[in-house]
């Protein structure tokens, strides 16, 4: 069998390859200037020391410059002794089917390009993760490795290969390398009829439970059209946008109640569908709505687990939760109630996977619509979608009936995140530390007709490896279940966005069914008060609101 011709490339590091929440995302243009991907690439698998004769899984979102750093990418790790790709039907992998893929093939890992929900094209963002075995992001201790081997690069070693045909699912061979071309959905529509209730869901959908699902032109329509269409009797009309293109169509690919206000809209008609849903660029996201009732994220994961015993792949109970701690605390009143732990994580999917590998938890969610359970170690978009379906199936209810029931047992936890872009990233930098240096003082005193029960900046120890996370994030818990969360967003390519999260609980049923926006006004305009936001950035008001 030929070996592969290999060639070595010289050229200086890069000195800004720090990864964040999820990642190395930047501009489509960093990513296209010369050597940049290829040395990024080579950092990963300087540090990761795959063995030899290695299988990887590959795979994108299908947006703007996958398909030329997928061509890339073979090239790499095929020239760092990987012999066995596996790689998505036209490069296209959603991340939680890859991290399933990566899991079922006990493959040593896998590259996902994607920048998620973040715009596309060519003036757009670009992003690539690297999985580990478990299926799951790699933890800071690796990214912070590959972030040292990045700076003192020298150049990268690539291998002569040509270009490789993606268009058909099956086996080639170049020389010693391996590369199968696999259908995107088959693995991943399987593990779904594994967790699901498939015929009671279409029983609910043919007795007239109309289903609208917006793929926003991202990774997850194929998955909607085979899913949601060819299992559950979806029409096809109400599934939208399911074609994955490379600048999502001029769609901002980002399930929020601003990006997907047309869901909105629709919900609050005369129209509305039964179940509305939408999931982002890489499909690990997920919004949900009824009629006249958008579900929010903090809430959606609290109501799964409390009828998680009615889906199949639940009914053995769940060990344990957990949250992003900036996350509604919804969910740890659910958990109390069925007597399991309820964890609280920085946020960061990843931070999830050291617990679900370990058992400990078997469901988790995040406020940035992002929920999943012990099925994959990412989370999962159309899997949230299809546990609501068998939840509305199994239970007979309505998304309002359902989400109105669950406030009058637990109370209801009214919750937004204010947004601040702020262009001068130093100024939200010196917003944060001006913040930090103040917020222990702030125990124990009176704030906002209220008084501070915690203060603190959050530092997670992790229960399973005992590593140590320090300055996740500031918050402040008042003594009547308000609580204000700051923390600048690692997930954007430009200036800096400052999140403040703004909770509220609300346990006296007349006070149930207010709108969050007039609830919650007194803690926004508190929060912005207590960073001096407007001082530190100019801005009198947020960004965005979802
Ligand atoms: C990523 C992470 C999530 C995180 C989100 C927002 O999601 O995996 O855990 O909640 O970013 O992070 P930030 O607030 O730092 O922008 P995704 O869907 O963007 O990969």
């Amino acid at each position: 069998m030929n070996e592969l011709q290999l060639r070595i490339v010289r050229c200086p590091p890069f000195a800004d390859q720090r990864m964040g929440t999820a990642g190395l995302r930047k501009k489509v243009r960093v990513f296209q200037q010369p050597h940049y991907l290829e040395t990024f690439i080579q950092a990963v698998l300087d540090t990761l020391q795959l063995p030899p004769g290695a299988m990887l899984v590959l795979g994108g979102d299908g947006r703007y410059f996958n398909r030329e750093a997928l061509q890339v990418l073979m090239r790499l790790t095929a020239a760092a002794g990987v012999r066995h790709l596996v790689v998505g039907q036209h490069g296209l992998l959603s991340t939680p089917a890859a991290s399933n893929l990566i899991r079922m093939r006990k493959a040593h890992g896998g590259f996902l390009l994607t920048a998620s929900h973040n715009p596309g094209g060519p003036d757009g963002d670009f992003g690539i993760k690297f999985n580990m075995p478990n299926g799951g992001q790699a933890p800071e201790s690796v990214t912070e490795a590959i972030l040292r081997a990045s700076q003192s690069l020298q150049g990268y070693r690539i291998a002569e290969l040509p270009a490789i045909d993606l268009s058909r699912c099956g086996v080639q061979q170049h020389g010693p390398l391996v590369i199968e071309v696999v259908d995107p959905v088959a693995d991943y529509q399987q593990l779904m009829e594994r967790l699901f209730d498939f015929d009671r869901m279409a029983g609910w959908v043919r007795a007239g439970n109309r289903i609208v699902f917006d793929a926003f032109h991202g990774i997850t329509g194929p998955y909607a059209q085979r899913i949601l269409g060819g299992m559950l009797g979806a029409s096809p009309a109400d599934l939208l946008h399911t074609d994955p293109l490379p600048d999502f169509g001029g769609l901002h690919p980002d399930p929020n109640p601003v990006e997907g206000r047309h869901l909105v809209e629709l919900c609050a008609g005369p129209d509305a569908p039964a179940l509305a849903a939408a999931s982002d660029g890489d499909g690990d996201r997920n919004m949900i709505l009824g009629p006249a009732c958008p579900v929010s994220p903090g809430d959606s994961v609290a109501i799964m687990l409390d009828g998680a015993s009615l889906v199949p792949g639940y009914r053995q109970g769940l060990p344990g939760v957990a949250r992003s701690m900036p996350t509604s605390r919804a969910l740890d009143r659910v958990a109390a109630g069925l007597g399991i732990p309820c964890f609280e994580t920085p946020t960061g999917w990843r931070f999830f996977c050291n617990l679900l590998e370990a058992g400990r938890i078997g469901l988790c969610g995040e406020e940035s619509f992002g929920t999943g359970s012990y099925h994959a170690r990412e989370k999962d978009g159309l899997w949230a979608v299809l546990f609501w379906i068998n939840l509305l199936a199994a239970r007979g209810d309505t998304v309002p009936g359902i989400v109105t029931a669950h406030w009058r047992r637990y109370g209801r936890h009214y919750y937004q995140r204010h947004d601040y872009e702020i262009p001068d990233a130093a100024s939200a930098a010196r917003l944060m530390e001006a913040l930090r240096s103040r917020v222990v003082a702030l125990g124990g005193t009176a704030l906002g007709g209220g008084r501070v029960e915690l203060a603190d900046d959050f530092h997670y120890h992790d229960p399973v490896d005992g590593s140590e996370s320090p300055r996740q994030g500031v918050r402040i818990l008042m003594d009547d279940g308000a609580r204000i969360v700051y923390r600048l967003s690692g997930t954007g390519t430009s200036g800096a966005t400052l999140r403040t999260y703004l909770e509220q609980y609300q346990r006296d049923p007349a006070g149930l069914f207010c709108n969050p926006g007039e609830v919650l006004a007194p803690l926004g305009r508190l929060a912005a008060s207590v960073a001096a936001i407007e001082t530190h950035t100019g801005l009198r008001q947020p960004t965005m609101i979802v």
